[in-house]
């Protein structure tokens, strides 16, 4: 936990765009490997699809992690990995037991407590994926937060968190798990930790944003985090990407 490259700020635009800026600016990625940032207040915190994350002062931690590693994983593979990884640390800091919606929220007692957002970083110059930044929203109270957002957003309710031992524990957590190359064992705990296997759920596709919201039924989380359902006209699909609301009308 020692030698990690620790970044703390009062306040950003959004810790993920500082982490690109700081590998924009740097000669070599191995200067900015593993470096952690984590702010206080994020004025831009963003989510995935240019959604925003609302992240106010003294209410969460906001952090995000460089990782250049030898060879690419899929996105999947990080977040699902973080996702993981979120939960046992909450567990073991707080004892306070958390789940995953797929593919990237985690949640308590119903409400979204956290977002994970995971991008590639492509090097301007080459044109090539050189890191991944990963980052991490976690709502420690939610006390400022206006009512629209509180429909969907929930705290762990925690005031006086050490934030830089919640952050620096976390990125030695996902580190370690990014290093090892045993996916399989971080996609059993996902499985364990899904809200959404055997629930019937709302898909609304991303990428094909033509194809229409549809109803199905969670089987499982494949061995690649893929979403496994089961439709309504019982054709089975590997989804990679969607949004899932388990609120059916
Ligand atoms: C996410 O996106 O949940 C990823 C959020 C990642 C935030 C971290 S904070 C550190 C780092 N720096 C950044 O700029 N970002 C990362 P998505 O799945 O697209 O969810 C966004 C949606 O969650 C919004 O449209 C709202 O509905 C909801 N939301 C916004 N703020 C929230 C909050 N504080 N807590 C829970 N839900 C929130």
């Amino acid at each position: 936990m020692s030698n990690l490259n620790f970044i703390h700020l009062e306040k950003i635009d959004s810790t993920n765009t500082c982490a690109k800026n700081l590998l924009d600016s740097s000669k070599n990625t191995i200067d900015v490997d593993r470096c952690v940032i984590c702010a206080e207040e994020q004025t831009c915190g963003r989510g995935r699809m240019n959604r925003s994350f609302y992240s106010p002062a003294a209410s969460g931690l906001y952090m995000s992690v460089i990782y250049c590693p030898k060879e690419f994983k899929t996105a999947a593979e990080y977040t699902a990995t973080a996702a993981v990884c979120v939960c046992d640390v909450i567990n073991e800091l707080f004892g306070i037991e958390t789940s995953i919606k797929w593919v990237n929220d985690i949640y308590l007692n119903s409400k979204k407590i956290c977002g994970i957002l995971a991008e590639g970083y492509i090097n301007p110059k080459t044109q090539k994926i050189e890191a991944i930044i990963v980052g991490i929203g976690i709502n420690l109270c939610t006390e400022d937060f206006p009512p629209e957002i509180l429909e969907k957003a929930g705290s762990l309710h925690l005031k006086n968190v050490d934030k830089v031992n919640l952050a620096k524990k976390l990125a030695t957590k996902l580190f370690e798990n990014y290093d090892k190359d045993e996916f399989f064992q971080i996609i059993k705990e996902y499985r364990k930790k899904s809200n959404v296997i055997g629930k019937k759920v709302k898909i609304s596709p991303v990428i094909n944003q033509e194809q229409k919201d549809f109803e199905a039924l969670v089987l499982d989380i494949t061995d690649e985090a893929k979403l496994k359902v089961q439709t309504e006209k019982n054709e089975i699909l590997c989804l990679e990407s969607g949004e899932i609301s388990t609120k059916i009308i």
